[in-house]
């Protein structure tokens, strides 16, 4: 090889500190188009992200090849959601070259700090659902498990959050507008067809066929992101779709000159993957939704087909070649299009295309709340995809006899379960997606003990009487990689030391940390460690906002999309509850406690933007105030994202997990506080009871009704009103707000929301308000005793093994998935 060839080669893969500089440097010129001298931190960040793709670049070819010559079966992760996060420091972490990079930028004079700042997120995801197939995707291909994930790419994903005034406002999230160095555009498009009508016909052997006559057709294109693997060599593939308008669109429209008229064609295929949909609105006539949904099920249906065709040249072998999850209802409407392609496209019989589609399907529900449940509005339905509707009505048919069998005369049943919610309600028909699911699906799972009992007690009860069987919970988790790892490196460290390298990719190893916990000078340098993570939020909130808080206040942190049911406000009634103290009896001994906030609110969600203008009220006027700001601040911050997340997760002494038991499926955030060491205060809800039986009763803040006192409550007729009248507390806190003290007089503003609180208060804030300031009395009682609290939270650390989403994924694959783990391996020579 010659001189020139060999340094080429040694540019795109070395892993040398010496390599990496060169490279870097070389892609800052080619990439960039930068001298060294005139690029910004934007150009950095650029070149090194190529720098380090080159360097993925082999892994991901080795799986590739490798998963393709064993034609291994593979999990497919079907989501409308991928909440990712940056690549940069992850992929850094997952090649291990970490240092290595650390060196060559600082050789060249740069911090790797400022460089992975400036990468945008992609935020193609609301909150924890997206988030979750994030862990996901990272513990798949940690775990070696032959995987690909499947979404959108959605050109804007989840709004920018900046606060005005106290308020939201939402700010369009252009996060390709620079490039986005890790997707690698492929030429995999598939056709995706919509409205028109349907056709029955004979085919030449008499058999009965269908034919859609779509009245138009689009494309998608695939984008593939690689997903590398923690100490492996793996790397899964996250395809997302892009929709174009086809090559030769509109022909027609050209030939009878209407070029107008098929432009305007072009813009509406490339709507589709225009923008993320916000969640917690009513769904009021969201066409391009439903559109979304079935656009990117569509394409990666037939992208599956493709592959099995390929390898094994019949789709009789689909379901050894590919096992389905779908991520919540969102695309669920596979269920409906697998059965066209494989009926109408592949002349398969129905009665066998039915049989492997429950055999390929699995379905995770993410919510009990009902409103929650994805219905479409049946004329709205029949109009985009008449074939599937027709498909649907025959599924629900023939499901609606067998329940007919089971359950002899029961036609109430048969009214709940059917996949057509008949209107009665308001006179709209509705198409049922999780019912589709249900039905369609080999597994039905939720997402922790409580809440997978809670669907066979409620929402899916009919489901569960007659197919038991396929009921089962798959506790979520997330991945310590990103949110120990990166988050948190002085807590890394210290583990590195003391329990050794691996860890990370056995979290439970982290039971080993339990024998200091009565080693007085682990326990100091373990709260060091915390002290450290606050400081560096301080520090951050004090450069981006100018906010001054104090590293040895308690910080009590509640950060997750605002919702009545997750309950800021009864987080903001303590904080007035504890304001109002300080102000009547100032010599009070309060510890000092910095309250941190961050979320967004769905645009349309009037309540959640009140919630948020509340804090930031509430805040103005404590921060303002001297007499109280040394004991109390308040700090709502901006645009909660992954990389903020990164940030705050590792600074809490206390995680706020406090939703109306019974509301929160799972919850995640807890888990990410857990295991930077915050104790929870929280409810009885999601996975807060399985944390706490993780961590002990002793080492967790319980408070609150259990579903069982919830549901009793609602039987004997709830009156907040009530227990505003008797509670003192309760009363001087809403009557604070409701003089317009926070609000600059203004009386008015906060009523909307302490109406709501006095005379229907949905989700018990009322009735959880005592129970909820007394055990903060408890927290700041422990908080005194700083060696115990360490002492607790190493022990919630310690025993936290079980939420890393690695397990996770090796309970849905022993159960449900089946798929043998591969070692990819890259020869040598
Ligand atoms: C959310 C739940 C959370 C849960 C995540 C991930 C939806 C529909 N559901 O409690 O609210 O942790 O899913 O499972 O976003």
């Amino acid at each position: 090889m010659s001189d020139i060839a060999e340094r080429s080669l040694h540019t795109r893969i070395g892993r040398s500190v010496e390599a990496i500089r060169r490279s870097f440097v070389d892609n800052l010129f080619y990439v960039t188009v930068r001298t060294f001298e005139n690029a910004t931190a934007l150009d950095h960040y650029t070149a090194l992200a190529y720098t380090i793709r080159d360097r993925l670049l082999a892994r991901l070819i080795a799986t590739d090849e490798q998963y393709k010559r064993l034609d291994v079966k593979t999990v497919a992760y079907m989501s409308a959601e991928f909440l990712l996060g940056p690549h940069l420091g992850n992929n850094l972490l997952n090649l291990g070259l970490w240092d290595n990079v650390n060196q060559a930028m600082q050789e060249l004079g740069l911090s790797l700090e400022t460089i992975l700042e400036a990468e945008e997120e992609p935020g193609l995801g609301n909150g924890g659902l997206g988030r979750l197939a994030a862990c996901y995707m990272d513990s798949l291909a940690t775990m070696e498990i032959p995987a690909i994930g499947y979404g959108i790419r959605y050109e804007y994903g989840i709004f920018k959050q900046s606060i005005k005034d106290g308020w939201q406002v939402e700010v369009a999230d252009a996060w390709l507008r620079n490039g986005n160095p890790w997707e690698l555009p492929t030429q995999l498009r598939y056709p995706v067809k919509f409205g028109g009508s349907i056709e029955h016909f004979n085919d030449e052997d008499s058999c009965q066929r269908c034919r859609w006559l779509p009245d138009s057709i689009i494309q998608g294109l695939a984008y593939d992101t690689p997903i590398l693997g923690y100490g492996v060599l793996n790397v899964s593939v996250l395809r997302l779709w892009k929709s174009e308008a086809r090559e030769s669109f509109d022909l027609q429209a050209f030939n009878t000159g209407d070029y107008y008229g098929a432009v305007d064609k072009m813009i509406v295929a490339q709507n589709i993957s225009k923008v993320l949909y916000p969640n917690d609105e009513p769904e009021a006539g969201k066409v391009l939704r439903l559109r979304q949904q079935y656009f990117f099920v569509s394409c990666s249906l037939q992208d599956m087909i493709q592959t099995t065709l390929k390898t094994k040249g019949s789709l009789e072998h689909f379901p050894e070649r590919f096992v389905v999850q779908l991520n919540d209802t969102h695309p669920a409407i596979a269920i409906a299009e697998f059965m066209r392609l494989l009926i109408d496209e592949h002349q398969i019989a129905w009665t066998r295309a039915w049989e492997l589609t429950q055999k390929s399907f699995a379905y995770t529900n993410h919510t009990l709340l009902p409103e929650a449940l994805e219905t479409w509005p049946l004329e709205l339905f029949q109009r985009m995809l008449p074939r599937h509707i027709d498909i649907i009505y025959q599924i629900n048919s023939r499901f609606l006899d067998d329940v007919r069998i089971r359950f002899i005369g029961d036609t109430d049943r048969l009214r709940r379960m059917s996949l057509i919610d008949d209107g009665s309600a308001d006179g709209v028909r509705r198409v049922r997606m999780a019912n589709l699911a249900c039905v369609g699906s080999k597994s039905i799972n939720g997402v922790a003990v409580m809440h997978s009992e809670l669907l066979k007690q409620t929402v899916l009860k009919d489901f569960f009487d007659m197919w038991p069987e396929k009921f089962q919970n798959k506790t979520n988790g997330v991945t310590p990689r990103r949110f120990i790892a990166l988050a948190n490196p002085p807590q890394t460290a210290l583990f590195d030391e003391v329990i050794g390298g691996d860890w990370l990719r056995n979290l439970e190893k982290l039971c080993q940390l339990e024998q200091y916990a009565e080693d007085k000078n682990f326990l100091s340098r373990w709260s060091g460690v915390k002290f450290t993570a606050k400081k560096r939020l301080s520090n951050e909130l004090h450069q981006s906002y100018g906010i001054t808080i104090n590293p040895e206040s308690l910080f009590d942190v509640q950060v997750k999309r605002i919702h009545e049911y997750k309950r800021q406000h009864l987080n903001v009634l303590h904080i007035i509850h504890l304001y109002n103290q300080l102000k009547q009896q100032p010599s009070i001994d309060m510890i000092p406690r910095t309250f941190i906030f961050g979320g967004k609110a769905a645009p349309g969600y009037y309540l959640a933007k009140l919630i948020i203008k509340l804090i930031n009220s509430v805040a103005d006027v404590i921060n303002r105030d001297p007499q109280v700001n040394k004991i109390l601040k308040v700090v709502f911050v901006p645009n909660f994202s992954v990389k903020t997340g990164q940030l705050i997760y590792p600074s809490a002494d206390l995680s706020e997990q406090i939703s109306t038991a019974g509301k929160e499926a799972s919850g995640t955030g807890n888990m990410k506080f857990t295991m930077n060491g915050a104790l929870t205060i929280g409810t009885l809800d999601g996975a807060n009871l399985e944390i706490r039986e993780a961590v002990g009763a002793d080492n967790f803040f319980l408070f609150g009704k259990t579903v069982e006192q919830v549901n009793d409550i609602w039987k004997a007729g709830y009156q907040p009103r009530t227990i505003y009248e008797q509670n003192e507390n309760l009363r001087e806190v809403i009557n604070l707000i409701n003089s317009g003290h926070f609000s600059h007089g203004e009386g008015s503003l906060f009523r909307p929301l302490m109406d709501n609180l006095l005379n229907s208060d949905p989700f018990l804030v009322c009735a959880d308000f005592q129970s909820y300031i007394d055990c903060q009395v408890q927290v700041a009682e422990v908080y005194k005793d700083q060696e115990k609290w360490s002492r607790m939270s190493l022990l919630n650390v310690a025993r936290c093994g079980q939420f890393s989403s690695d397990r996770a994924i090796r309970e849905y694959n022993a159960d449900i998935w089946r798929v043998a783990p591969l070692s990819v391996e890259i020869s040598k020579s």
